[in-house]
């Protein structure tokens, strides 16, 4: 069993500490230390690029070969935020891209997703295929570090082990080993992979001193140690577990108050003007993305394991999963008022991504909700302007065209600026707004319903 950093006498490390690390660092990866990415994804990526600015020389390994071959030749990836793709171009030369990894390292970092299997079960396959491909290229002195969000236990428990067993070295002793779980905020104009706090967990002193001074050699933000690798895994389970619940109840209050005539929004709006204890979030139609709806799954599986069942994080995940279909259950009610049946109606489908201006559609409810209108028999006009690859219409005028309902399914900037006239003039009776972003007094007598999420 690890000994925890608290045994070792470590909390907090202050800032000061960190950067007498990485001064030493920076002094000694200028030119020959090597970083290793295993999955050079929306997290991934990013980090190579900024270990890259750092000064280190870096490697990027990813699974799928269409991919590697298509960074390879110098495509940035349409993930990447303007500044990250234009040091891409610029620098392609300094980052090798190769499918399989191509040898040892002086770190190693892990960012493959972890997602969770149709029965929402953890699915650590990706986790696991890395860390057996990189155990055998482990040398004395390396730092392997696990950024993948994983659940308390599965560090030390499950990767570990792999990491052992094929490089033949142990933690601590021969090889360093650190969970730092990845905070990435995709869209975000002002905290990024260089300006993000971080947790780290590790397996000693010796792994705490390395994973700093890698860290504090790459980023510019606060390093905060905590007592254990399971205390580090754990941080990340709780900080999304944090804001899915907390999604969840105010979709509540979204269907609860919309029955009553109450506009949600502006009541959330009214209670953040409290300065303390309170933290405001959004009813909308669903919850996307890799982190905020797979996480607390994480978390409820871990409380199985030990026994414990997370009522409260299994009931949020049910209003939110809930929310596609009463979003379209709007949509059908309001069509039947018009006299339109929803399996005969036209429907403009407006976004496909998770969030806005952002191309990921991973778990986004706006494809749950083309599932259900399809299945209802309604015809679907999907368009996303970040997701045309998965558009059906080309444009926004030829998803409107003859449409009997809209729903807005993210708030990209495009979709916000939109007024009644934009639907009238294509016949479009009803609006459901999925994420709230239009202005809703707008279209008071229009001749166009209006619905929002909770407003
Ligand atoms: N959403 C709501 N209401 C809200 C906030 C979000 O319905 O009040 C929906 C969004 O529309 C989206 C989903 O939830 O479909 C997730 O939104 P998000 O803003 O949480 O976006 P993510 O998935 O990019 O979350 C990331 C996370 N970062 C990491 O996991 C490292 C999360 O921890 C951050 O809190 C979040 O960014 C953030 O703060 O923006």
């Amino acid at each position: 069993m690890l000994r925890s950093s608290r045994e070792r006498g470590v909390t907090t490390l202050r800032r000061e500490d960190a950067e007498h690390h990485a001064t030493d660092r920076k002094r000694s990866t200028t030119s020959t230390s090597t970083v290793t990415v295993v999955g050079i994804g929306y997290v991934g990526f990013p980090l190579a690029l900024q270990s890259a600015r750092s000064g280190y020389r870096v490697r990027g390994v990813d699974s799928n070969l269409e991919y590697v071959q298509s960074v390879s030749a110098g495509a940035a990836p349409i993930f990447l935020e303007m500044g990250d793709a234009r040091y891409f171009r610029q620098h392609i030369q300094d980052i090798k891209i190769t499918h399989r990894i191509l040898g040892p390292s002086d770190v190693f970092i892990v960012c493959v997703p972890t997602p969770v299997l149709p029965d929402k079960m953890p699915d650590l396959e990706p986790v696991v295929s890395a860390a057996h491909q990189i155990a055998p290229h482990v040398r004395k002195g390396s730092l392997v570090i696990i950024e993948s969000t994983v659940s308390p236990g599965v560090c030390d428990d499950i990767i570990l082990p792999i990491l052992e067993r094929g490089s033949g070295l142990i933690a601590e002793r021969d090889f360093l080993y650190a969970h730092c779980p990845e905070r990435i905020n995709p869209g975000d104009p002002v905290w990024n992979v260089a300006t993000i706090p971080r947790v780290l967990g590790t397996a000693g002193k010796k792994s705490d001193a390395a994973a700093i001074a890698f860290y504090s050699s790459v980023i510019d933000a606060p390093i905060q140690l905590m007592h254990s690798v399971r205390e580090a895994e754990a941080v990340k389970m709780v900080e999304n577990s944090f804001r899915d619940i907390n999604i969840a109840f105010v979709n509540e209050l979204a269907m609860s108050f919309g029955k009553a005539g109450l506009d949600t929004v502006n009541i959330i709006k009214g209670a953040s003007t409290k300065p303390f204890g309170f933290m405001p979030h959004f009813p909308g139609c669903g919850v996307g993305g890799h982190c905020i709806p797979v996480d607390p799954y994480y978390l409820i599986a871990y409380g199985e394991q030990n026994g414990f069942h997370h009522r409260f994080l299994a009931l949020a995940r049910e209003i939110n999963n809930a929310m596609p279909h009463y979003t379209v259950g709007l949509l059908e009610t309001e069509l039947s008022r018009c006299g339109i049946a929803l399996e005969s109606a036209r429907v403009a489908l407006l976004g496909l991504s998770y969030k806005r201006d952002i191309t990921d559609t991973r778990e986004s409810p706006a494809l749950e909700i083309e599932a259900i209108l399809a299945h209802s028999g309604a015809e679907v006009a999907s368009y996303d302007p970040f997701v045309a690859h998965r558009s059906s219409a080309r444009t926004l005028e030829d998803a409107l065209a003859g449409s009997d309902g809209v729903i807005i399914a993210t708030n990209h900037s495009a979709f916000e600026r939109l007024v009644p006239s934009d639907f009238l003039q294509h016949g479009v009776r009803v609006v459901v707004d999925g994420r709230n972003c239009l202005d809703k007094n707008a279209f008071v007598d229009s001749g166009v319903a209006y619905l929002g999420i909770g407003r």
